[in-house]
């Protein structure tokens, strides 16, 4: 498929089930902790520096971004969790929206592919394995991508890797793709999936 880069908004940032699209063009979605590199990521495969923000400090306001790429499909942006630190009431929030956002991509004939995030150096943590449960449990589809790949050696990488192969949570046969948005490895592998997917 062909896609216009050039041809990408941010067509909606919603706090409420009310604002989510209601077309049916496919959802690429992007999961994982807070800080683990998701905006990075998403202005990596559209070659944009700033078109999701970047931040050094957890966001504040619990959304869910969809991008309209090109009117062929989404990228929807959900908000980060990491909640260890952070008040019982902003789980309560980020529960709700994700799930009325899963329901409803449930009841959608279009498909939906999760990418699910995790840092490569700190492995998977404890709300990663509850989100990877949860995409087992609702037979969701599913990769890895292994952010912030550049801040390991070859060595490390590997046995990182191998972990991810390993897990227990991580159906068999999915695909893993370390990636650095700072070098630009691993982009044009996720391109690939998602050309394959949508
Ligand atoms: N070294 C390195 N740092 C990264 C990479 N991707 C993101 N970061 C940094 O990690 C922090 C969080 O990134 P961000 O994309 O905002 O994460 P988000 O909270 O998941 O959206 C920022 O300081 C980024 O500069 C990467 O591939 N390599
Ligand atoms: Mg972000």
């Amino acid at each position: 498929m062909a896609i216009n880069l050039q041809n990408v908004k941010l067509e909606m940032t919603a706090g409420l089930k009310s604002q989510f699209p209601k077309n049916n063009l496919p959802h690429l979605v992007f999961s994982g902790r807070s800080n683990v590199g998701k905006s990075s990521l998403i202005n990596t495969l559209l070659g944009r520096n700033k078109l999701a923000r970047v931040s050094s400090a957890p966001g504040k306001t619990i959304t869910i971004n969809f991008y309209n790429i090109d009117n062929k499909f989404y990228f929807v942006d959900l908000p980060g969790y990491g909640f260890a630190k952070r008040p019982p009431k902003e789980r309560a929030v980020w529960q709700k929206l994700v799930n009325d956002y899963m329901v409803e991509a449930g009841e959608r004939s279009a498909p939906m592919f999760v990418m699910q995030l995790v840092d490569m150096k700190v492995g998977t943590t404890a709300d990663d394995c509850m989100m990877l449960d949860w995409l087992n449990q609702t037979e969701t589809d599913y990769m890895i991508v292994a952010t912030k790949a550049d801040k390991l050696n070859t060595t490390q990488k590997k046995k990182q890797y191998e972990k991810l192969s390993n897990h227990e949570l991580i159906r068999d046969g999915t695909e893993i793709i370390p990636f650095s948005a700072l070098k630009g490895d691993g982009k044009n592998d996720i391109w690939n999936v998602i050309n394959r997917v949508v």
